[in-house]
């Protein structure tokens, strides 16, 4: 083994362990025996997971790995994600159960049953049709969180038409972009969607995007919102032709290899990445992972991911994985605080919400608004609770395993990326003796591991890079219309390997915890320091809520550490003076060693953020460095920079 070179530091000591409910364990859908089995035989594995599924014809091969890094799973298998998702259900007689209890921001109510969605999936995917659609196409859908997104995505699905779902939150020039890349035959939208209490339009957005994409024939529009929309002559709208349509419409079986969707990824640089999913193998790994990480009981849970269905986890653990596993979903609208910021826990009281997903930045969000706030409600049916995005911070997860999972409900802290489709690293609720930071382990059929810069993997207790060995059944196909940026990406760092561009570290137990993206890792005097380390130590000062932690060039020390705080909403006396600074660097230095002591800490209102909720730190860099602030377009909230700015006069 080659530890040549420090790859990443190794520095926070996490003592705290949770060991999961003695009921949990006992009725856990998944046991510790799982991950020997899958040891032995993983594509035999996968195989029985891939039964979970209706396949309209067998697979002749589990695994095609004969030109790596191009995997075909289910070779010759061919089965419809709509059906599976919704009308074999509706067969089993499950057509009156709920499939998604959806909640409008203003308080206006859907209740789909997986009969409902039966027939208005048929219905658009008729209309689809008569639009021209034809299996093989690309459907670009730029909508709210409403039911119309996933009975859209279901309807392509049906049909066998690509679909490319766009952030409702991006901008027109996004949005053309995309659809470009994709060459699009008709998009997707609505008048407009409730965010913050107003309505906000979409539409506009569209019909300025589509000037410009010769692709697009038609623009189908939900009425949502009820503003004034202009109308062109390729608009339609939903009510007018899928209201007419008949609901019947005979699912189309496509191969296993059929894509199923692209899903644009950003990046730090360039142009945006179309992800390209296709059919068994994702619907098999998206359907067992939640199956197995969060324990779904099909006939009694009350399943809630908060994520918007734009990003990656909307589409597997909102859409596909629980509507495979004929889950009952709450599906909501809105932000956290509209309108008032108890709005997601009386959500969770209201449905009694079992199963929840939600990301460390909410989490943050809500220690910062003070433990009040959820204490007000009756969280008492939750039993598993889970993270993803980023790395939650040892007191975030604390925080939420004791104030929103009355500190029994087990925390999963699931690692997975949008080109891996499905969750690969978490703990296993029955299974898993939890430690607050870590995702733990690969999970049952899933060959992760951290490698030096040799691509070797490290002993336990050292730090490197986060790797994938062995071709897994939801991993992405390639780069939409680029496979040579797909093998120059993901697969030329260390052969035979999949890198995901993060770092890690193995603890003394082999247990994985991740450390942020390897672009955002710190060099101060020679020692690599990983960002998210630096930042949960911050965190784990009682009076801070947020912080974001970067490397500026620093002429002593080639790069120094500066940080941004958000105080906690509970934090009294002066968290702007020097005295509380010296504090924090001070807190810092004691809790993982003097190297990590940042060199400068800027207290800030806010953090610019994704609308994923993941920090952007490149543009806290260019403020560290007193540099013109960098493409802000994928922003959440584009005036955050602004206000960051405000603050700190040096920095424009
Ligand atoms: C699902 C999703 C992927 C990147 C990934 C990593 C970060 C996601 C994480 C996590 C630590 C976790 N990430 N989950 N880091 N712990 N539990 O987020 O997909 O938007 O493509 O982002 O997010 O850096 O590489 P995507």
């Amino acid at each position: 083994m080659s530890q040549s070179q420090e790859t990443l530091s190794n520095l926070l000591q996490e003592t705290r362990r949770f060991a999961p409910p003695a009921d949990l364990a006992e009725s856990a859908n998944v046991k510790a025996d799982a991950y020997a089995e899958a040891d032995a035989d993983r594509p035999g594995f996968w195989a029985r997971q891939a039964e979970r599924l209706s396949w309209s014809k067998p697979w002749d091969q589990v695994l095609d790995w004969s030109d790596p890094p191009f995997a075909k799973w289910f070779v010759g298998g061919e089965l419809n994600v709509a059906y599976n998702c919704v009308d074999r259900h509706v067969e089993a007689g499950n057509g009156g159960k709920v499939a998604f209890h959806w909640e409008g921001e203003p308080g206006d109510t859907r209740t789909l049953t997986y009969g409902d969605l039966q027939s208005e999936v048929g219905k658009a995917a008729n209309a689809l049709l008569e639009l021209g659609v034809r299996k093989g196409d690309r459907v670009a859908i730029y909508l709210p969180m409403i039911p119309e997104l996933p009975i859209s995505m279901l309807a392509c699905a049906r049909i066998g038409a690509t679909h490319s779902v766009v952030f409702g939150g991006f901008s027109a020039d996004a949005l053309r972009t995309r659809i470009d890349d994709a060459q699009a035959k008709i998009v997707i939208t609505s008048d407009g969607g409730y965010r913050r209490g107003k309505p906000s339009a979409l539409k506009s957005t569209v019909d300025e995007a589509v000037t410009g994409t010769p692709s697009i024939e038609h623009v189908l529009v939900v009425r949502r919102t009820g503003q004034e929309v202009a109308s062109q002559e390729r608009d339609v709208w939903w009510h007018d032709i899928v209201e007419r349509q008949s609901d019947e419409h005979a699912p189309e079986p496509v191969d296993a290899e059929h894509p199923l969707y692209i899903l644009y990824t950003s990046g730090t640089t360039g142009k945006p990445k179309g992800i390209l999913h296709t059919t068994g193998g994702y619907l098999t790994q998206t359907a067992y992972t939640h199956h197995a990480v969060f324990d779904l009981k099909p006939d009694t849970d009350v399943y809630w991911c908060s994520a918007d269905i734009g990003w990656v986890t909307g589409h597997s653990y909102i859409v596909y994985g629980p509507l495979a596993n004929g889950a009952t979903s709450v599906m909501y609208e809105g932000t956290p605080d509209t309108p008032h910021k108890g709005r997601w826990w009386e959500i969770i009281a209201k449905y009694g919400v079992s199963l929840f997903y939600t990301a460390p930045t909410a989490i943050r969000t809500f220690m910062k608004w003070g433990d009040d706030i959820p204490a007000e409600h009756d969280l008492s049916s939750l039993r598993v609770i889970g993270s993803v995005g980023e790395p939650i911070n040892p007191e975030a997860y604390v925080w939420y395993r004791e104030h929103i999972g009355a500190g029994k409900a087990p925390v999963v802290d699931t690692w997975w990326q949008t080109e891996t489709g499905g969750i690969m690293i978490s703990p296993l609720p029955g299974v898993t003796e939890g430690k607050p930071g870590a995702a733990m382990r690969p999970l049952p059929g899933i060959a992760a591991d951290v490698v030096d810069d040799q691509g070797e993997p490290v002993p336990n207790g050292g730090g490197g890079f986060l790797v994938v060995k062995e071709p897994w059944p939801s991993m992405l196909r390639t780069i939409w219309g680029d496979d040579e940026r797909y093998v120059k990406t993901y697969w030329s760092r260390f052969e035979g390997l999949y890198f995901a561009g993060d770092g890690a570290k193995k603890d003394d137990d082999g247990d994985i915890w991740l450390l942020g993206r390897v672009d955002d890792v710190m060099l101060v005097s020679g020692h690599n320091i990983s960002t998210t380390e630096v930042e949960s130590a911050l965190v784990s000062h009682p009076k801070v809520a947020e912080a974001a932690v970067v490397g500026a060039t620093d002429p002593l020390t080639g790069q120094a550490i500066v940080s941004f705080v958000i105080p906690r909403g509970s934090a009294g006396g002066d968290v702007e003076g020097d005295e509380f600074l010296k504090e924090l660097r001070d807190h810092v230095a004691k809790t993982l060693g003097p190297i990590a002591k940042p060199r400068q800490i800027m207290i800030v209102p806010e953090l610019p953020k994704t609308r994923s909720g993941k920090i952007m730190r490149r543009l806290l860099r260019d403020v560290a460095e007193n540099r013109s602030i960098g493409d802000v377009s994928t922003l959440a909230d584009g005036t955050v920079m602004d206000l960051i700015s405000e603050k700190l006069p040096s920095a424009k």
